[in-house]
């Protein structure tokens, strides 16, 4: 196909990111072609037709990737894929979302990251923001990227995003008024070099704030002295293991929460917050009360989001008891710690489902916590044989096919007071299209159990 010879920005997948970001890029006026790989993405391919804009469907063209002026992957793209790659390596620029994003935007922006908790966080910072009477953009990495807000701003006051480590590779401008920090733990290695590279690309959500902006850290992130210094921004440190060492942030105990800021000091019963259960539950709600503080919202108001707060699906959710044995799904656990976390949570004993496809996962960083609470796992998916060799000489590990089986298996080895849990510590990829369709499926099992 013969491109324009016109500079072009590149957009390189056509997801949920790639197809609003072609349409941005357009409706500002700038060059565009787009290519995916997947042939079956030409019914989007057909919509940005319609907008004047060329696309590649089915295959990538080394030579498209060569003559594009700037290249914008979507953010499941590796760096590493050849194409980018030979591009970038014959000069083509490249950039993401957030930096794309940042030149448009002129509101105020708090921005979460860490392994795990992200999505909790998000959602309750936007909920505690409306209680206040701001009106959020809620977007990024939870699903609705942040472009759609340039595209239609209605009277939005605030943007609230998500921010994925895969967003933060190319985040050369990225300025959050307030980055919050929320944990890290290995995850993505199938995608970095280490664990280290992964650790960095987190940390890269503070790198271009000044003393005017605040990061919400989790002190007891590994390193956190050492990276903590390195910051122009004002710190609120929150933890649930040793007192802060910072004058303001958050003090977490096992029932309360001590918010200490210069304006504000409060007390935050975990009880009365329903729905959000388990320590890393009140390390999320500490870093978004702080976060929300951070953007100049009032006690009273953030107060008010969190009393209503509904948890999320998916997140240790809970589905039924049948004959006392009560079930959750926690699809959304696609990493060792998210399991942990999770584990954490309850004191009686656990029938865990746990596998799917692995990420490079060291499923070994479980045998402590499995042995305290788990009583049997029942494997699933693509890294079952792995389970079974690494689990069956710490509890009963069974085998199954399908969901469906998985849940049998785990009702026939549950008593009276047991909890099942989903809580797969892997990607759904090899039996689902998503988290979401597979923890849906695991309710569907548990309600045809109890019928
Ligand atoms: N593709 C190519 N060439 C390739 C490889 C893929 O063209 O070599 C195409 C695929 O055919 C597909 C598209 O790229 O059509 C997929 O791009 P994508 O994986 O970036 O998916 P999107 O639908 O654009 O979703 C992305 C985020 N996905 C990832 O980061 C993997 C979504 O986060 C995010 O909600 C969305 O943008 C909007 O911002 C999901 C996620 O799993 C929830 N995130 C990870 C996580 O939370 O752990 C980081």
């Amino acid at each position: 196909m013969k491109t324009k010879t016109s500079p072009y920005f590149l957009i390189i997948g056509l997801g949920t990111s790639g197809l609003s970001m072609a349409k941005f890029l357009s409706s500002r006026g700038k060059n565009v072609v787009a290519t995916d790989i997947d042939a079956s993405r030409s019914h989007v391919a057909k919509q940005l037709n319609a907008l004047g804009i060329k696309t590649q469907i089915g295959f990538h063209n080394q030579e498209t990737f060569n003559r594009a002026k700037v290249m914008v992957p979507s953010p499941g793209i590796p760096l590493t894929n050849k194409f980018i790659k030979t591009a970038a390596d014959n000069g083509v620029g490249i950039t993401g979302e957030l930096d794309i994003f940042s030149r448009y935007n002129d509101l105020p922006i708090i921005a979460i990251t860490g392994t795990n908790g992200k999505t909790t966080t998000t959602t309750l910072i936007g909920d505690m923001l409306k209680a206040c009477g701001m009106n959020p953009f809620v977007g990024g990495n939870i699903g609705t990227p942040l472009v759609d807000h340039l595209m239609d701003k209605k009277n939005t006051d605030i943007i609230v995003a998500e921010i994925s480590s895969f967003q933060l590779d190319l985040a050369k401008r990225f300025k959050p008024d307030v980055g919050v920090l929320l944990n890290i733990s290995e995850d993505h290695l199938d995608r970095y070099d280490s664990y280290s590279a992964y650790k960095d690309s987190k940390w890269r959500i503070f790198k271009h704030q000044d003393a005017s902006d605040k990061a919400i850290i989790n002190q007891s992130v590994n390193e956190f002295d050492k990276k903590s210094q390195k910051l122009k921004s004002m710190i609120f440190a929150f933890s649930s293991q040793k007192s802060i060492q910072t004058q303001w942030g958050a003090n977490i105990g096992s029932d309360t929460i001590d918010i200490i800021t210069k304006n504000v000091s409060h007390k935050i019963k975990a009880a009365q917050v329903k729905g959000l259960q388990g320590r890393h539950n009140r390390e999320n709600i500490a870093a978004a009360v702080l976060a929300c503080l951070g953007a100049g919202a009032k006690m009273s108001g953030i107060l008010k989001g969190l009393k209503t707060f509904k948890n999320l699906a998916h997140r240790i959710e809970f589905i039924k008891t049948i004959n006392g044995i009560s079930f959750y799904n926690d699809s959304k656990a696609t990493n060792t710690d998210a399991v942990i976390r999770a584990l954490e949570c309850f004191d009686n004993n656990i029938i865990l489902i746990l596998g799917g496809r692995e990420k490079d996962t060291d499923f070994s960083l479980l045998i402590k916590a499995v042995k305290q609470k788990v009583k049997t796992i029942v494997a699933i998916g693509e890294s079952k044989t792995h389970i079974k060799n690494t689990f069956e000489t710490v509890c009963i590990v069974k085998k199954a096919q399908t969901m469906n089986h998985a849940v049998q298996k785990a009702f026939d080895s549950a008593a009276k007071n047991d909890i099942i849990l989903l809580s797969p510590a892997c990607a759904s990829f090899d039996m689902y299209e998503n988290y979401a369709s597979r923890g849906d499926d695991f309710v569907n099992c548990v309600t045809r159990l109890g019928n």
